[in-house]
């Protein structure tokens, strides 16, 4: 118990509280303005070697960003022994640590360590990286002495991408078999898969390869640029948005294009052009390019999601494998995309609240889970039954050989996905394949459906927490009576949807809408703003109508 006391000691002299703002373990870890943190760091350090005890020792992963929010901001998570996302039952035991008094840490790690029956004498092991914010490095460092008080074994991986670093944890703790636990490990299993897959198709039809990246002035910028060391002459890549110049997602990366539905700063938009944009840790992408009409178009997770899928669902069928394909999404994917999926690639659907740990679970019950939230995260889940199915079946003797070969290139599709958690550089070269694969141009693939307009819009409430959901996130139990308002407003519109969700990572509430044309989405996401702000205790100015 001698640790536990200094952990005290230490925290209070070195890294006191100073803030009284609670901070919450919300969807992805704590997130706030960086000078918020130093506490949490220190304090993170502590909880993250319990974790590790608490699990025997396996490798609990620490990673230092705050993804898309603007550069001012910091935030922190731990990654579980697979590479997921921390066990729901710690959040709360990660919230409350952070947010004691200094003169509590110890008792607070003390009650913890009885109440779990954590063995002390078990060494931890950690590994942690951080993004490229000017704020990471210090904040690091806070980690570092909460990781030395608990006398933790760890490797400091310095800059990663966030999927990286889940990357990491999962190799260290399958003893390699995932993959090499080093970045050049990373890139030669991703790179290796993809010119495998190459290597079997040669360019035709539609499809280019060549492709304008959007790094969101992060760290994604610089690992891509790695990347494309390993990819031979597969594919040419121009990155945009190195960080050399501009802020981090000012005006720029996956979730501003997601939101504003227009291409980024720093990259100009031409016709004939095939872009993506990361977020600000990479592990978010989506698709745009300009329409003969030069109309921006958009092609975010939904759109991935059905690629993925339908390519998925096509080995699968041709590798006579009984498996069985699911697809998760949330409240936010668009109405045509669920609707294509259930009527087209006849592939299971199912929906489920905000989050990756939320997606992550449900694909999990799958043979082969593909997950995307709309923004842009998501990934495939193969479960072993599959990955030992696959194997067999190419090692079989009498297999056909369309049969084998559907067999190889799902095997290389399995090393290609980051399994962990949604990997832009991954799914990137995943993307890659299957336009490759089907001689498509984007324009081709856009054209499986049409997206209906949408808009996301938020109001800040007194307290957000008066929102209550229900339906994965679709229909509000909370406040009395916004819910028949949302039903009346939507009745009022085709093909209309609304739903309203208290955000994880901001304080407000979000509202999002679709219709069948952009100005009804537009109404109909400020009419239910309006019944948010009145009904929910909306606070500041009233909402104004969505301008473009
Ligand atoms: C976090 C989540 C993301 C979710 C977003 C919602 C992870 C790793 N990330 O970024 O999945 O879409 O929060 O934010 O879980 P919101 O609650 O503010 O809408
Ligand atoms: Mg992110």
């Amino acid at each position: 118990m001698e640790v536990v006391k200094d952990a005290g000691k230490v925290g209070k002299e070195k890294h006191p509280r100073k803030v009284d703002t609670w901070l919450n373990y919300g969807t992805a870890g704590f997130r706030a303005r960086a000078e918020l943190l130093d506490h949490v760091l220190y304090r993170i350090g502590l909880l993250a070697a319990l974790r590790s005890k608490s699990k025997g020792g396996v490798t609990i992963g620490v990673m230092i960003t705050a993804s898309h929010n603007p550069e001012c901001d910091n935030g922190v998570k731990l990654v579980d022994p697979a590479g997921e996302m921390l066990e729901a039952s710690w959040e709360k035991h990660a919230a409350h640590l952070a947010n004691v008094n200094d003169a509590d840490v110890s008792e607070c790690l003390k009650s913890l360590i009885a109440a779990l029956a954590i063995d002390l004498t078990i060494q931890p092991n950690i590994v942690f990286a951080r993004d490229t914010r000017p704020s990471s490095e210090v904040l690091a460092q806070s980690l570092r002495d909460g990781l030395d008080v608990m006398q933790t074994h760890y490797t400091d991986y310095g800059v990663l991408t966030t999927p990286q670093l889940h990357y990491m944890v999962r190799c260290h703790n399958t003893k390699g078999q995932y993959g090499e636990a080093t970045e050049d490990g990373y890139y030669k299993k991703l790179s290796t898969a993809f010119i495998n897959l190459r290597g079997q198709k040669s360019v035709s039809g539609h499809y280019q390869p060549h492709i304008c990246i959007d790094g969101a002035n992060g760290v994604g910028a610089l690992k891509m640029a790695q990347m494309m060391t390993y990819l031979k002459e597969t594919i040419t890549v121009d990155v945009y948005n190195d960080g050399k110049q501009g802020k981090l997602n000012d005006q720029c990366g996956a979730d501003y294009v997601k939101i504003q539905q227009m291409a980024p700063q720093g990259l100009t938009l031409g016709l004939g052009m095939r872009c993506a944009s990361f977020d600000g840790d990479a592990d978010r992408i989506v698709f745009y390019y300009l329409d003969q009409g030069e109309k921006f178009c958009l092609l975010d997770g939904d759109k991935i999601a059905t690629l993925i899928a339908g390519y998925l669902k096509e080995l699968v069928t041709q590798s006579g494998l009984d498996l069985d394909l699911g697809l998760v999404q949330t409240a936010y994917a668009n109405g045509s995309s669920t609707r294509f999926i259930n009527n087209k690639l006849h592939v299971p659907v199912a929906c489920v609240p905000t989050g990756v740990k939320h997606l992550h679970q449900r694909a999990l019950q799958f043979d082969i889970g593909v997950y995307f939230e709309a923004n842009g995260h998501g990934t495939v889940l193969f479960s072993e039954k599959a990955e030992k199915k696959v194997k067999e079946l190419i090692i079989g003797t009498g297999v056909p050989e369309d049969q084998r070969l559907a067999a190889l290139r799902l095997s290389a599709v399995i090393d290609l996905i980051n399994q962990t958690v949604g990997d832009a550089v991954s799914d990137l070269l995943l993307v890659e394949t299957v336009l490759l694969d089907k001689g498509w141009s984007i324009a081709d693939w856009n054209a499986a459906y049409t997206d209906l307009p949408n808009r996301q819009l938020k109001v800040k409430v007194k307290d957000r927490t008066v929102i209550q959901t229900t339906d994965a996130e679709r229909r509000a139990t909370a406040p009395a009576g916004l819910q028949t308002e949302i039903d009346n407003l939507v009745a009022l519109y085709n093909e209309a949807r609304a739903f309203v969700r208290p955000s994880g990572t901001e304080d407000i509430v979000r509202i999002y809408a679709e219709a069948d044309t952009r100005t009804n989405a537009d109404k109909l996401a400020y009419e239910v703003s309006v019944q948010v702000y009145q009904l929910a205790g909306g606070i500041g100015k009233m909402p104004t109508p969505p301008t473009s």
